[in-house]
């Protein structure tokens, strides 16, 4: 299914002049203040957000799963759902893919139909958490630590392969994620664990080639529950760190124990020039996996804050790789990608509305409260009449899921696809 130019423009037709009043208002009273509207805008055109290839269909816990019909069931359908979230936020220019689950059959073909839809290959994932069909040796016990020479090197080789095929495809960076742990006390050795980890991510390191960059994304737990090899942020930091200046740190917003300060770590990650990339989603218990926004929108802004101020004063941490990582049990994926876009371009919005200079000069004085008015007067401001300029600007649509339900977009694809396609991932 492809959504022509015209349609865009028809479903633009009857909310355009209600935005226009709205966005008119809002530039007026933010121009006051001396905000410069179309440097946001154009911000905010700017930012595209990877999607994940592994969360284009219904998602699952190990207590069920709930297809939702129209699933893409290739890599090729995978590649025209996220053109159809594109050609509606124009925001989600690239697609992050987890190998072994989407290897092209056609290199050239997929590298055409991506440029058809204006769609990136951006960070290509490992996968050395599952064991695969015919596979010599088991990664039940870990991998890139494992105590086995063989498993670790099975591991390696996995990886190298990884970077092979997204070296073809063009994309630029490696996100390694490792279930490795374990769920016992006693059951590992933990400095011999994390010594092997360390040289294999510097044996995989080295054979990158010179212009690409490795993220290394940390998890407390699960699937294992008593220790993780790569548990935080300072973890995955110490192994960038020992492999080199192009491995960073990858921050899932997930990958976090209760109350964590995350933007806490964002900042000193930004600082000390190690901030590769992230994973956006929301969860309110554990690795939740759920809609960005829609549990802790205010963290989000915060987070963002960190980064606007990171992206200004940081120039020794490098262009950041963007994605969302979620899994979807019970909405429409592509509803549901829609909806963590539209929640990361308005955190990003709020965020540069917040006079950073006035800021700082109310953390010179100590005065709190300033502070957290400069904070709030931004976070308390309703962005959306920008987000949508911006859409508006680059040919997306005003309303993308009012668009996509208008559309029936679903429908259409169950037609296409019929009920019963699943599509490979989480
Ligand atoms: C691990 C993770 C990682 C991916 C996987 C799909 O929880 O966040 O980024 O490999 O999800
Ligand atoms: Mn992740």
């Amino acid at each position: 299914m492809k959504i022509q130019k015209q349609q865009l423009e028809d479903l633009n037709k009857s909310g355009i002049s209600d935005h226009k009043t709205k966005f008119d208002f809002l530039t007026q009273s933010l121009s006051k203040d001396g905000t410069d509207v179309e440097n946001i805008i154009n911000k905010l055109a700017e930012f595209q957000v990877a999607i994940p290839s592994w969360a284009l269909g219904a998602g699952g816990t190990r207590f069920g799963r709930f297809s939702y019909g129209g699933e893409p069931a290739s890599l090729e359908q995978k590649i025209e759902d996220i053109g159809l979230i594109h050609s509606l936020t124009q925001t989600a220019g690239a697609v992050s893919l987890h190998i072994p689950w989407d290897v092209p059959n056609d290199y050239q073909a997929i590298k055409e139909l991506a440029a058809l839809n204006k769609i990136k290959f951006d960070a290509v994932n490992s996968n050395t958490f599952q064991d695969q069909k015919d596979q010599k040796e088991t990664y039940k016990y870990g991998s890139l630590s494992n105590t086995s020479v063989a498993v670790r090197e099975q591991a390696i080789a996995h990886n190298k392969e990884v970077i092979e095929i997204g070296n073809k495809l063009g994309s630029k960076s490696l996100t390694v994620w490792l279930a490795d742990g374990a769920s016992f006390p006693g059951q590992n050795n933990f400095q011999t664990a994390l010594t092997h980890t360390q040289n294999s991510l510097i044996d995989i390191y080295e054979d990158m080639p010179a212009d690409w960059k490795m993220f290394i994304e940390y998890k407390p737990y699960e699937p294992y529950f008593y220790s993780t090899v790569i548990q935080d942020w300072g973890t995955s930091l110490m192994l960038a760190n020992g492999c080199g200046e192009r491995a960073y740190t990858l921050v899932d917003l997930g990958h976090h124990l209760p109350n964590t300060n995350i933007e806490q770590i964002v900042s000193i990650l930004m600082l000390k020039g190690k901030l590769g990339g992230f994973h956006f989603n929301d969860s309110k218990y554990g690795d939740d996996d759920i809609t960005v926004g829609s549990i802790k929108p205010y963290a989000l802004f915060l987070i963002f804050n960190e980064l606007v101020y990171g992206m200004q004063n940081n120039p020794q941490n490098p262009e950041l790789g963007w994605m969302i990582d979620a899994s979807h049990n019970l909405k429409d994926p592509l509803e549901d990608l829609i909806q963590s876009l539209e929640a990361i371009q308005e955190a990003y919005a709020k965020a540069l509305l917040i006079d950073q200079n006035a800021l700082r000069a109310a953390q010179e004085a100590h005065d709190v409260t300033r502070c957290q008015e400069i904070l709030q007067e931004a976070y308390r401001t309703d962005v959306r009449p920008l987000v949508r300029e911006a859409r508006l600007k680059t040919g997306g649509v005003i309303n993308p899921i009012a668009a996509y339900r208008k559309l029936e977009v679903r429908e259409q694809l169950i037609k296409e696809r019929g009920k019963n396609t699943i599509a490979t991932g989480l």
